[in-house]
């Protein structure tokens, strides 16, 4: 499958993760303020997802969700609209992994491999969270990650208890 440049941009991928602080709530403005993002277009939203956390132990279960937009930006100009999404939804960093009252991690963007201080593309765990594989899935079942389908990656993905939110 190949997510190459049209006249609208690259095709994008975004994560979203809540665990603090009404995360339903975090997550479903964040859904918003994307698809008001300069030099982005929004594309669609996955269902709403909750799922067990990953990383250090006691914290709340997490909303989870993915994004697909197009964008003329580069990929350090999205990560810095980004993370002015994620600080002023009062992000505080304090751990790795730790809860957090929003987190938005650029998935895929388009077909580039980016390995740099700043920015790793495809996002590094992608393929050991089912909590990111199962809404990626359900916006593009036809992806393929580093030189693998991701259908092929879910099957092959740990499994975490997650949940698909009715909320009609
Ligand atoms: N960075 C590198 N690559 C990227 C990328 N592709 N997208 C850098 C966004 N940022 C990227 O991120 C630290 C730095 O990663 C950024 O400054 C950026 O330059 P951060 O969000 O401040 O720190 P973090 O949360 O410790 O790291 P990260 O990578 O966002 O954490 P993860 O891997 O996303 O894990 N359990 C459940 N069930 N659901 C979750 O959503 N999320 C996490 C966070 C842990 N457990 C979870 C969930
Ligand atoms: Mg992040």
């Amino acid at each position: 499958m190949t997510l190459e440049t049209d006249n609208n941009g690259v095709t994008c991928y975004i994560g979203l993760g809540s665990n603090l602080d009404n995360p339903l709530s975090h997550v479903q403005s964040a859904i918003h303020e994307l698809k008001n993002l300069s030099d982005c277009k929004f594309v669609e939203a996955s269902s709403i997802y909750q799922s067990a956390p990953v990383g250090p132990p006691g914290q709340d279960d997490y909303i989870n969700a993915v994004i697909c937009l197009t964008t003329t930006l580069s990929p350090e100009q999205l990560l810095d609209q980004l993370q002015h999404i994620e600080n002023s939804h009062q992000r505080v960093r304090i751990e790795r992994w730790g809860a957090r009252t929003l987190d938005l991690d650029i998935l895929l963007f388009g077909n580039s491999i980016i390995d740099t201080a700043r920015l790793i593309i495809p996002h590094a765990f992608i393929a050991e969270r089912n909590f990111v594989l199962v809404p990626l899935t359900e916006l593009n079942s036809n992806l393929s990650i580093r030189g693998e389908a991701i259908t092929y990656l879910l099957q092959h993905c740990p499994a975490g208890t997650l949940q698909k939110l009715d909320l009609t």
